[in-house]
């Protein structure tokens, strides 16, 4: 779901009409998978070798240009991975046009979990037009416990389930340790939620 916006800008006597696209994205996954450090390594904040576990939630702003009258507000929530914040986290999900599922590539259990995440956000915000990115993060690590062709055959199974389209999803294996993929992840959220418009159009 994405919401548009107009706004005139004065600038030298000359009126510009900005379109602004907002839209929601969200962070979830399994306790210490990574969420917070993703969106700090995104946003150039540093990362933080110590696990702080997130409180109910986070957020944050990421305006990206489109063009010269077009920008993107992408809002950004990061869900607290830890049991015990299921019902405050349902107000998080609604209305939601795109998540971030994310797992630890070294804990097989955090990929296991993901269906839990998203059939949440399903039962919270019903949307045919779903954009989903996998995140397998921290790729630094050595030992692997997933391979891609397993993320493949949940995607398969996303589709055959919800219904979701080939294009709005995508699988990226990250490291928000070294930045591995990061700026790629966000940016095909974004182009999968322009293209979107593009055919709402
Ligand atoms: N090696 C490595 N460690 C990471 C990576 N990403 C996060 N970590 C570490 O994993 C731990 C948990 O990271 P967080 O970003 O707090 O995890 P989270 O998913 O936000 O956790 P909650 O908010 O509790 O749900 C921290 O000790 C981080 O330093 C990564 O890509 N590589
Ligand atoms: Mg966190």
């Amino acid at each position: 779901m994405v919401k548009k916006y107009k706004r005139t800008i004065r600038h030298n006597k000359l009126y510009i009409m900005m379109k602004r696209l907002v839209s929601k994205l969200v962070l979830c996954g399994d306790l210490a998978v990574g969420k917070t450090s993703i969106r700090r390594t995104y946003f150039g904040d540093g990362f933080i070798r110590d696990h702080l576990s997130t409180l109910g939630a986070d957020f944050a702003i990421k305006r990206i240009k489109i063009d010269e009258n077009t920008q993107l507000e992408l809002q950004i929530w990061d869900l607290a991975g830890q049991p015990g914040f299921e019902s405050l986290r349902k107000r998080f999900f609604k209305g939601a046009g795109s998540v971030m599922l994310v797992f630890d590539l070294t804990r097989r259990e955090t990929f296991e979990n993901l269906d839990y995440w998203f059939s949440q956000l399903w039962a919270a915000s019903p949307n045919q037009s779903m954009v989903v990115a996998i995140l397998g993060n921290k790729n630094d690590l050595e030992k692997h416990t997933v391979k891609p062709e397993e993320v493949d055959r949940y995607f398969e199974k996303l589709r055959t389930k919800y219904g979701l389209e080939k294009n709005q999803m995508r699988y990226y294996e990250t490291s928000a340790l070294t930045g591995e993929n990061i700026e790629e992840c966000f940016q095909f959220v974004s182009n999968a939620l322009l293209q979107e418009i593009k055919m709402q159009n």
